[in-house]
């Protein structure tokens, strides 16, 4: 009897959370408490250190949260990398809260949560947030790291040698990255409101837009959160500082940086990631908090969705076993540092529906190529499945190695962007006013 009120009590515990701001030991305590009250639902753990020693929580969601499963795609969030960003901080614990008391309950998100592992990091950036001492709207020092460093321009940079040191926080993402099988995320800003898309540098003289490979993508993730977001997808921007159409921009068109998060999540994660910017003042009053909660719930959720979308399988040699490394990428949509297999041999491809040639290749062998018709699966939480056999035994292949930084320097398709414009001019002539956003 003891037991059963003591985990009624922590159940109650870790529904009651209120909106205000969390700081480092409420926000661990509160991470704590709900692993404890669904402690099969959730996996808790820290992926290294801040400069100042504080934790780097993730809390991971799901029906198998402590490890990956075959044909189970990896999902993140990460907020609060620039500290005086704040919205994304607390939503992502309302997301969380919202998460495990649906389960069970609500069949939808009882469904993806058993058909996707979900990873949420509330704070990349803890010891800018206690810099910060009180809500600003406007840049603070908290936006960097202990170091003085800003994190999102911390990391390497496909088409400039990034010559910032790399700060602790930076490598434990690095090293989470590099240990998950990541498919889809999102990073969570403040300063205004729009749906940010990769790339946010460009190879060769300033162009208007730096188009990926997978720019049609990328164009419905963002869209898929600014549409169902409470007004991102208005458009109407901060302060009439800038609009921004239908509440989506490609990064470079905004503004060039380099060493950004979303980037490297593209270019060496073999991960879709976007950037979110929440909130036109960037540490609101908290009595704003629910109101914001309120406005991003529905277009977390479905961007969450989105990790279904495409195409997924295994790649196995005539004995069935797995093949690491394989490189599969849809034909027309080569990626610079060619998309790999893991160590189950499996891929994970974002495509919208369509008709596709999946080309699946391990050096020294023939290619195997499949054409596809991909019809929009993430109401059915499942991308189309498509497993590759090789027809030899004992298939091995090699870490394909990518080219050296900066690796974009060289492709030609890099250089297809359009000409500088008016356009073009006026985003120039924005950059100093959103410039720290
Ligand atoms: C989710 O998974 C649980 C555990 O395997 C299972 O009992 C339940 O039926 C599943 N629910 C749905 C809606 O798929
Ligand atoms: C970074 O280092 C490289 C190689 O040492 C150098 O060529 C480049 O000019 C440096 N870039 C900056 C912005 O300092
Ligand atoms: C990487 O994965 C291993 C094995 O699951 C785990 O022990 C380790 O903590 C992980 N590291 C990071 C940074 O996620
Ligand atoms: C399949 O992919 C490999 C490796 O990227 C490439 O060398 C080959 O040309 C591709 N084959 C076809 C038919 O596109
Ligand atoms: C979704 O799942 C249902 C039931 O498993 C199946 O009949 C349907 O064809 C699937 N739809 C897509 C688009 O994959
Ligand atoms: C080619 C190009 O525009 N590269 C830019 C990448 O971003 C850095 C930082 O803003 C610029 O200095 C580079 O010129
Ligand atoms: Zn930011």
């Amino acid at each position: 009897v003891i037991r059963v009120v003591g985990i009624l009590c922590l159940i109650s515990v870790a529904a009651a959370l209120d909106f205000k701001y969390h700081h480092a030991e409420e926000l661990e305590a509160y991470l704590k408490s709900v692993h404890a009250a669904y402690p099969s639902l959730t996996h808790l753990h820290s992926i290294g250190r801040s400069v100042e020693g504080r934790n780097l929580w993730v809390l991971v969601l799901g029906r198998f949260p402590t490890h990956h499963k075959i044909g189970i795609p990896e999902f993140k969030y990460v907020a609060n990398m620039h500290g005086d960003e704040t919205v994304g901080r607390e939503i992502l614990l309302h997301l969380i809260d919202f998460l495990v008391t649906s389960y069970g309950r609500d069949p939808v998100i009882t469904r993806l949560l058993n058909n996707t592992r979900v990873h949420i990091m509330p704070t990349m950036n803890p010891d800018g947030f206690e810099a910060t001492k009180v809500p600003d709207c406007y840049y603070s020092r908290g936006r960097y790291n202990k170091n003085g460093e800003d994190l999102n321009r911390n990391f390497p940079d496909a088409f400039e040698s990034n010559n910032a040191s790399i700060q602790p926080e930076t490598r434990a993402v690095m090293n989470w990255i590099k240990n998950e099988t990541f498919v889809l995320s999102a990073n969570l800003h403040g300063g205004a409101l729009v749906a940010s898309y990769t790339f946010d540098n460009v190879t060769g003289s300033s162009k208007g837009y730096s188009r990926s490979p997978d720019d049609d993508v990328f164009i419905h993730l963002a869209k898929t959160y600014s549409f169902n977001h409470a007004s991102m997808y208005k458009g109407t921007g901060c302060d009439n500082r800038q609009t921004f159409p239908e509440g989506i921009t490609n990064g470079y068109s905004w503004y060039q940086l380099e060493g950004g998060m979303q980037d490297y999540n593209y270019v060496w994660g073999q991960c879709f990631e976007i950037t979110l910017e929440l909130s036109c003042c960037k540490y609101p009053p908290a009595d704003q908090l629910e109101k914001f909660w309120r406005d991003n719930k529905v277009a977390l959720i479905e961007y969450i969705k989105q990790v279904h979308l495409g195409v997924k399988g295994q790649v196995t040699d005539k004995n069935g076993d797995p093949i690491p490394n394989a490189i599969v990428e849809a034909k027309g949509r080569p990626h610079v540092c060619p998309y790999r297999t893991n160590q189950l041999g499996e891929y994970f491809l974002l495509l919208l529906p369509g008709t596709y040639v999946i080309n699946a290749t391990v050096p020294g062998f023939k290619s195997l190529l499949k054409t596809v018709e991909i019809p929009d699966t993430t109401g059915n939480f499942s991308a189309l499945k498509q497993d590759f056999s090789f027809p030899e035994v004992s298939v091995r292949s090699r870490a394909a190695s990518c080219p050296k930084i900066p690796l974009y320097q060289e492709l030609e398709w890099a250089s297809a962007a359009v000409k500088p414009t008016l356009h073009h001019i006026l985003v120039l002539m924005t950059v100093l006013l959103v410039i720290f956003q």
